[in-house]
């Protein structure tokens, strides 16, 4: 379990205290489950969120600029955090647009961080690396984790360099800090901006309208993919494995299934038989083309247990099913 144990020197029992997390980018894709999943198991008032955008509500929230050392320090003081999740990034379609900005957001966070877990301030990181951190060179199937890594997206270039500054903070000053190569995450509650692989959930949105989609992506590109549960159950089993299983130190992949364009919407035709799609493929496909078409997360199984649930079949239901129901309910679907 998750608890910090202090001794009671008088009866010998053991008094545990919850760790108390800060979610940084809280508002966002991954992060909204994970604030979700976090407070369900360790207390609402344990989980701290904050972020940029102003969606959820002190108490317990703090609106934020990351890329403020002094602004998260605070954060971490007033609230006395222990452990740290950032979920703050610009995503590699984006990145691609501003490329100076994105990589100064993206590595100003991770410094930031860096320096005030050196300086002591709390115990424990997580910071999410991604697929991206492959390049053209890179074997495309079933990539394993030690392998060639030529990014050549803006996106994949800060990740990679985040995995090695990661690493060697743990290497010179023992920083616990952990990761991993996230890939395209499908969610339906929060839908990411900027990212390659958002167009399996624009696909979805589209299907339920009952709107033509065109995707930026060509029929037969193959991308790794997982869905939003998965990604969370192995970002908590990650952070609550001991250290000593922790094997990996710059960033664990991380598999769930992979598709193309094309097999996704054989699958969503399942139920919605008229949905259309064109292929308009644009700078999007070839950050696609460079990443790999399925990782090999070996090192992930072994050192810490995971194990992925949810294939393309479980994906699509849960999808359809979650959108309906809670943003297209005069849709008449039904899905068995
Ligand atoms: C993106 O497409 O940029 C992200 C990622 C794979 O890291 N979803």
């Amino acid at each position: 379990m998750r608890f910090f144990s202090v001794e009671n020197s008088l009866f010998l029992n053991k008094i545990t205290k919850p760790v108390k997390s800060l979610i940084i980018g809280s508002s966002g894709q991954i992060g909204t489950e994970l604030a979700k999943a976090l407070r369900e198991k360790y207390g609402y008032e344990n989980v701290i969120t904050s972020d940029i955008v102003e969606k959820n509500h002190p108490p317990y929230f703090y609106l934020a600029d990351a890329t403020d050392k002094n602004a998260v320090k605070e954060i971490i003081l007033k609230e006395e955090v222990e452990e740290i999740y950032v979920m703050a990034a610009v995503l590699s379609a984006k990145a691609e647009q501003f490329p100076g900005r994105a990589w100064q957001i993206n590595m100003q966070i991770l410094f930031n961080l860096l320096d005030l877990f050196k300086e002591g301030y709390f115990k424990k990181l997580f910071w999410p690396s991604s697929i991206a951190v492959f390049g053209p060179h890179t074997p495309k199937h079933n990539t394993p984790q030690y392998t060639v890594t030529d990014p050549d997206s803006v996106y994949g270039i800060s990740k990679l360099a985040g995995e090695r500054w990661v690493e060697y903070y743990f290497e010179k000053y023992g920083l616990d800090v952990r990761s991993l190569r996230y890939p395209g995450v499908i969610s339906w509650k929060v839908q990411p901006g900027g990212g390659t692989t958002d167009y399996a959930i624009e696909m979805f949105h589209y299907a339920l309208r009952g709107e033509k989609y065109v995707s930026y992506i060509a029929p037969d590109e193959p991308l790794p993919m997982i869905y939003i549960d998965d990604a969370i159950q192995a970002t908590l089993q990650l952070m609550e494995a001991p250290p000593e299983h922790i094997k990996v130190r710059s960033s664990y992949n991380l598999a769930g299934i992979s598709f193309t364009p094309a097999q996704l919407v054989e699958a969503i035709r399942k139920y919605i038989p008229g949905f259309q799609v064109d292929y308009k493929p644009d700078f999007r496909q070839e950050i696609a083309h460079s990443w790999p078409d399925s990782v090999d997360d070996a090192f992930a199984r072994q050192d810490w247990g995971w194990q992925h649930r949810f294939d393309l079949e479980d994906i699509v239901k849960e999808m359809l099913t979650n959108l309906q129901q809670h943003f297209y309910q005069d849709h008449d679907l039904i899905i068995g």
